[in-house]
């Protein structure tokens, strides 16, 4: 595969994320995600910045309409006169009174990466653009990352818990659904799984109208997470609330090592404007870095999520093991041995990286989070290769990720055995990630 042109791959990608542009923020993809997402619209404002960091700004701004008087930032803002009424229905989050007025929201959050895409767009900045973005945006980031920890690091401990997959973002990655196998069932749900009437669903969905129902969520998977989303409702989505046996709690592994990451984009931001931070976020900081440590598994050599409540590893091998790569702050020999397990076939096949590897028993090469190569998982991947020196294996992943796109289409995700694209088409966090990738020389080590 030779180089594509940087250049022509930057054109289309603006053009897809023209084509979603919603005003001041840009929605995953015409049809099936006509709403903002959290973690999308920061690795949208990631790429933006590259192009236009006043619109990338504006992106971020705009995910911060959605936040919480309690600091919480929700997974999705619903864009106004949305036709996806049902999903706003599951969350009715005005009927809680810390939710905003002016907009509708989920209930739950997503990776923290606003402190990343924070840092993205104030590098990019005009040095008189940069000081008042960031006097406007580090406190409200502040604010939210003091929420995670006082909501959801309960027993102070520096990791963070879930209380639905939908919050990890690789939401129907095995490990949770297996987690969510084990959930006591209502009746009813029991009832269409043993008259296999789960077909019955297709026809209330709506994804499956867009894309085909082979590439998306599983009808026993979606029908799970709605059930544990209308289970967390009656708990008011309070993990304090919430009985352990009534429902699904993980220290998940993606969430707190982009958590680490992104503390240290904070960290790094509010110094350089000059905002105090205060003692106490520093204090979970130091906390969250050092108990990442504790979702290592030495004897498998990989990273796992955790059950929070029991403390068992959530086991099977997912392409999260590779995030805490770009969350350590030093090289050892974890991370080189993380590093060394890229290699093995499993993850590096014609098109890495996979999201499950290609010899697991859970592997399914064009199901959602179940197997497929997705451009933002790469892109941390190569951030964190580069962070620790591996910046010929980060330029390969560059390289091999660009030219899958160029040859496949902005797809939401792709075969990593024969690289063809899937999910939604012209999706925006592909598009970005590809313009900050095409755009950037090879990188050097932070
Ligand atoms: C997917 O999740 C949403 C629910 O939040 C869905 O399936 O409708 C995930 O891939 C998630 O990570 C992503 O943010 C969202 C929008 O792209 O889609």
């Amino acid at each position: 595969m030779g180089e594509p042109s940087g250049a022509d791959l930057a054109r289309r990608a603006l053009e897809v994320l023209d084509h979603n542009r919603r005003g001041e923020w840009t929605c995953p993809a015409d049809g099936i995600y006509p709403n903002q997402w959290l973690w999308d619209s920061c690795f949208i404002a990631i790429g933006l910045a590259r192009h236009d960091p006043q619109r990338a700004a504006g992106e971020l701004r705009a995910l911060f309409r959605g936040q919480w008087a309690n600091g919480m930032l929700p997974h999705m803002i619903f864009a106004a006169g949305s036709h996806d009424a049902g999903s706003a229905r599951i969350w009715r989050s005005r009927s809680f009174p810390e939710a905003p007025r002016d907009v509708e929201t989920s209930c739950i959050t997503q990776p923290p990466l606003p402190a990343v895409a924070a840092e993205h767009i104030a590098n990019a900045m005009a040095e008189a653009d940069r000081r008042p973005f960031l006097e406007e945006i580090v406190p409200e980031i502040v604010r939210y990352h003091e929420w995670l920890y006082r909501a959801r690091d309960l027993g102070q401990r520096g990791l963070v818990t879930l209380i639905h997959p939908w919050e990890c973002g690789l939401d129907t990655t095995p490990p949770w659904m297996t987690e969510l196998g084990r959930m006591r069932e209502p009746r009813w749900m029991r009832a269409v799984m043993r008259w296999h009437l789960a077909h019955v669903v297709r026809f209330l969905r709506r994804d499956t109208r867009y894309v085909p129902a082979c590439e998306r969520p599983s009808e026993d998977d979606g029908l799970r997470m709605l059930v544990l989303a209308h289970r967390a409702r009656r708990y008011g989505f309070d993990l304090r609330r919430m009985p352990p046996a009534d429902s699904v709690l993980v220290e998940d592994l993606a969430f707190n090592a982009i958590l680490v990451a992104a503390n240290r984009s904070l960290v790094r931001i509010a110094a350089g404007a000059g905002i105090p931070i205060g003692e106490h976020l520093q204090r979970c900081c130091a906390r969250s870095a050092a108990a990442l440590d504790e979702l290592w598994d030495e004897s498998k050599g990989e990273y796992f999520s955790r059950n929070a409540t029991t403390g068992a590893p959530l086991g099977g091998s997912t392409v999260a093991t590779f995030l805490p790569l770009w969350a350590a702050s030093s090289t050892t020999a974890r991370t080189a041995r993380l590093v060394a397990r890229l290699s093995e076939p499993g993850w590096w096949p014609r098109f890495p990286v996979p999201s499950v590897p290609t010899d697991a028993p859970e592997f399914d090469a064009e199901r959602y989070w179940k197997g497929p190569t997705w451009v933002n998982t790469n892109w941390m991947i190569i951030e964190g290769l580069a962070h620790h020196g591996e910046q010929e294996l980060a330029d390969e992943l560059r390289r091999r990720t660009l030219a899958l796109v160029a040859a496949s289409g902005f797809s939401e995700y792709f075969s990593p055995t024969t690289g063809h694209g899937d999910g939604a088409g012209e999706f925006s966090w592909t598009a970005a990630l590809v313009l900050d990738l095409a755009t950037r020389a090879p990188r050097s080590p932070e």
